[in-house]
């Protein structure tokens, strides 16, 4: 797979640990209702019940007394949902970083001030001031951010993708932009489109720094991912027979599934593309494919530039930065295995259902279900958003000795209105 995976960073680590946030939360929610019950208790029963006369004189001490009581509580109150508020934000980590604390860059000071529109309110928009994005999980990870955004101004900028990458995938996605050079090689040896898509990709067309390998030879010696076995090696039929050649029942041609789309297939994206392949394929039946893909232990990123395609450098997490409707095929391999946390995968699967228009193809293609349990568990999800299935194929590979089962499929997205 092109490198992103929901297993990797902390992605799952952060839910977990919201999950344990939550109960705490509950536990404390469950607290202050409860004090807040005794105090109402205390309140309206420790006014002893004497004569009336008495009670009559005494009444409006009386009530002043409980209105004193109920002033105390609804204070309590007030104070414990502020502290609740506290809490929460320290334990979800949705605090604006703290730009007062000693030792952080003054670039990340700077870019993350607010800046006031010159005219005011823009009454377009309906904003009055600009603010920098960047994400809130940063906060966690302030330390490393600083490292980041410490360079000198207008000079070279640290050699340092792979620091980005591990801030991205603890979660500070967007990362702060930064008023530096990045170091820029020449691209020896480019080829022009569509020779490009096949040429084998020179070792000096990309970035090797913070890398275990050094060239391509070493990458195709490797198995990256389930995804990217050899991926690199454009001249392995393995690869460049991928998508019009069949290995297996699981695998559809791309052509077949151009051919249910009715020829409105123009616009697509890929997730897990491993070096670009699929878009390449593609791309020489004059459909735009983006690959999305992190530089996880390899250069892909510029490896699929390099073919002449297009890279989308973007987490898993990120919701995906298209508009609404707008794809005519999304394709997902396998790899997004979501280690037992139904939500992520349905977060992710209503996203990749918002950017997909109405009678869009949805191919999921060898998606990896560790077990019978999970791939029920994914049918029933996929069954929820109502897609037309054209395609559906599960397949068993036991190359190991234990079996994996594995679900293709073709789906296209139903209309939905209101
Ligand atoms: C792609 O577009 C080019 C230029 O418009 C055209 O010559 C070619 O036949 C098209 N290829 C396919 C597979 O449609
Ligand atoms: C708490 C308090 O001040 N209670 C007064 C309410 O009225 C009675 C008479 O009905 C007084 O005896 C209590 O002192």
């Amino acid at each position: 797979m092109g490198s992103v995976s929901l297993k990797i960073g902390d992605g799952t680590a952060r839910f977990k640990r919201a999950t344990i946030c939550s109960s705490a939360l509950n536990i404390l929610m469950l607290f202050s209702v409860v004090t807040t019950n005794l105090f109402a208790l205390y309140a309206f029963t420790s006014s002893p019940k004497d004569g009336q006369i008495h009670s009559l004189i005494h009444n409006h001490k009386n009530i002043s007394l409980i209105s004193e009581h109920v002033s105390l509580i609804l204070k309590e109150i007030d104070s414990s949902q502020k502290k609740l508020a506290k809490m929460e934000k320290e334990l979800l980590g949705y605090q604006s970083i703290d730009l007062s604390r000693p030792n952080i860059a003054s670039e990340l000071k700077l870019f993350l001030q607010h800046h006031q529109l010159p005219l005011g309110k823009d009454s377009r928009t309906g904003i009055t001031e600009m603010v920098a994005s960047v994400g809130h999980s940063c906060e966690k990870s302030a330390d490393l951010l600083t490292q980041y955004m410490t360079y000198k101004l207008s000079g070279p900028c640290p050699d340092d993708w792979s620091l980005a990458q591990k801030l991205i995938l603890r979660g500070c996605e967007p990362l702060p932009r930064r008023r530096c050079f990045a170091k820029s090689l020449p691209k020896v040896g480019l080829q022009s489109f569509p020779v490009s898509l096949w040429k084998p990709v020179s070792d000096k067309t990309v970035t090797w720094s913070g890398l275990g390998c050094k060239n391509l030879n070493c990458l195709i010696s490797k198995k990256l991912s389930r995804e990217c076995v050899g991926c690199f090696n454009l001249d392995n039929p393995n690869e460049n027979q991928r998508y019009i050649k069949a290995r297996g029942k699981n695998d559809f041609l791309i052509d077949d599934v151009l051919a249910l789309g009715s020829g409105g297939i123009r616009i697509g994206f890929d997730i897990g593309g491993g070096s670009g392949t699929f878009a390449a394929r593609m791309a020489e039946r004059n459909v735009t494919v983006i690959t999305n893909t992190l530089n996880v232990d390899a250069p892909y990123g510029e490896f699929i530039a390099a073919r002449g395609l297009f890279p989308l450098y973007l987490s898993l997490d990120h919701r995906f930065p298209f508009y609404d409707n707008v794809f005519d095929l999304v394709h997902a391999s396998s790899g997004l295995d979501v280690g037992g946390q139904p939500e992520k995968l349905e977060f992710f699967m209503f996203d990749f259902d918002r950017i997909l228009r109405a009678g869009g193809l949805f191919w999921l293609d060898n998606f990896y279900c560790a077990n019978d349990e999970k791939k029920s568990a994914l049918t029933r999800l996929i069954e929820r958003f109502g897609y037309k299935k054209l395609k559906w194929v599960v397949g068993e590979k036991g190359e190991t000795g234990k079996s994996e089962v594995y679900l293709s499929a073709v789906l296209q997205k139903p209309v939905r209105v209101s």
